[in-house]
């Protein structure tokens, strides 16, 4: 790797690692022993020891082009310069609007307009509000449930917890909010073990909407919202048929569809989006991570053609939807996303994803057999790997596995006993192999 620039705290450690309270990290253990990176180029991270650590995870999910790529960096760069912000509160900047319009012609012109956010948590309770003040706003505001999916993740803005299905992420926060119900997970080892992209079993789960909408009665239910492929509770990839019926579902109902695409979107399955990967329209897409290559915080939320317009009937001078965020359309993160468009398209990188997913299937399964591997699954350029649990601590043999393959050189994503790969999109094939061949060899040293 050669860094082009020198990080603002080279120094390998800060004097004082207690005061930041760490997200999703168990602050005494990292503090105690803490893994910091200082820069980062293509493929590559380094630690704050000068290693090289190869990222499997393109950051959490959102690096798709890879580390410090200089149009992005440049953007960024004379963009802060020339404005730093603006509002976009009855005022505006032009780079917001160039991006939406961007963004709409992508999906052959389906979602015609965009909602700017800073995360996806954003983008999640941006759609979920959206989907309720359209129904109201088509006269019918006792839409008001929403229907998430056991082990869905959807961020962890109160929406996104209630919605999502994550057990430890929802019991310590109170009751959330109400009338929300869920769909069963779509993962079944018994069925589907070993799976090669989307399995064939369990389409009928998604009849369990139907139920749901006998027992609530379809005029009580705004919108169904789930992440196309489940990326963070271990690479769910949708049994065949799955997202097409509820589709169907949702259409004989008058339901709203929410593809959450934060972790989908961007190219990690060899498309565009997942929409384009499976062949369904949901109705709200939400968006993150990739839009502007994790450089700058931003998210997006696609509403296709007729949601904004059932917003246009508000009186005259009335705003259409109370809702945004300071930051929604900032100029630096717009420049930062459409670099990284612009990035995407000359380097082919939201279908390149196609290309690699048969040498990256046949990677991945050669773990078949390894120790401790109960599970793999793959789809374009993700992959799960489920261990079995040590009896009486779950999580810690896909932990000791993390730390060890970071030890090794490599950076892995785990949750629960599954660890979760998504490389760059720029990712070759010796790099997957020696993503595949650090975890094999992790997998034989730990407990
Ligand atoms: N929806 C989905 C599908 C996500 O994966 C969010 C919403 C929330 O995005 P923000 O930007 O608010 O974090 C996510 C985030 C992991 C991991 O290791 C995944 C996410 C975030 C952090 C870690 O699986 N996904």
């Amino acid at each position: 790797m050669s860094a082009t620039v020198t990080p603002l705290r080279p120094q390998s450690q800060p004097n004082d690692l207690e005061s930041f309270w760490m997200p999703f990290t168990n602050n005494r253990q990292f503090k105690r022993s803490p893994r910091m990176l200082v820069a980062a180029k293509d493929m590559h991270y380094r630690a704050a020891d000068g290693r090289e650590i190869l990222d499997a995870t393109s950051g959490l999910w959102c690096v798709n082009a890879g580390h410090g790529r200089p149009k992005i960096v440049e953007a960024v760069q004379r963009q802060v310069a020339a404005l730093d912000f603006a509002p976009t509160f009855q005022l505006g900047h032009p780079l917001p609007f160039e991006l939406a319009a961007r963004l709409t012609t992508f999906m052959d012109g389906h979602f015609d307009h965009v909602f700017f956010t800073n995360s996806g948590s954003e983008s999640v309770d941006t759609a979920l509000k959206i989907a309720l003040a359209y129904h109201r706003a088509r006269g019918q505001g006792t839409r008001t449930r929403l229907i998430g999916r056991e082990r869905g993740y959807h961020g962890v803005g109160f929406g996104g917890i209630s919605v999502g299905g994550i057990v430890k992420n929802r019991m310590f926060f109170g009751s959330l909010l109400n009338g929300v119900d869920h769909l069963p997970h779509t993962h079944n080892l018994e069925q589907n073990a070993f799976t090669r992209g989307q399995p064939a079993w369990g389409a009928q789960l998604a009849g369990e909407l139907e139920r749901l909408v006998q027992l609530h009665d379809a005029s009580t239910i705004a919108a169904v919202i789930v992440e196309p492929v489940a990326g963070s509770t271990g690479v769910l990839v949708p049994p065949k048929g799955y997202l097409e019926r509820l589709r169907q579902i949702c259409d004989r109902h008058g339901i709203l569809l929410i593809f959450d695409e934060v972790i989908t979107g961007y190219g990690r399955l060899g498309k565009p989006f997942a929409t384009d990967y499976f062949g369904v329209k949901p109705d709200l897409i939400t968006t993150a991570k990739g839009l502007t290559n994790g450089t700058i915080p931003m998210g997006a939320v696609f509403a296709r053609k007729g949601i904004y317009e059932a917003f246009m009937d508000a009186p005259e001078g009335s705003i259409e939807l109370f809702h945004g965020y300071t930051y929604s359309g900032h100029p630096v993160a717009a420049a930062a996303a459409l670099a990284t468009l612009d990035v995407y398209k000359e380097e082919g990188l939201l279908e390149r994803a196609a290309g690699l997913s048969q040498y990256w299937e046949d990677s991945i399964h050669g773990l078949k057999g390894a120790r401790h591997v109960i599970d793999l699954r793959n789809l374009g350029l993700v992959a799960g790997i489920e261990l079995e649990p040590r009896p009486g601590a779950a999580g810690a043999r896909a932990f000791e596995a993390f730390t060890k393959a970071f030890d090794k050189g490599v950076l892995i994503r785990v949750t629960g006993d599954i660890i979760a790969l998504s490389p760059p999109l720029i990712v070759e094939k010796p790099q997957i192999d020696q993503m595949v061949d650090t975890v094999r060899t992790v997998l034989k040293e730990v407990a």
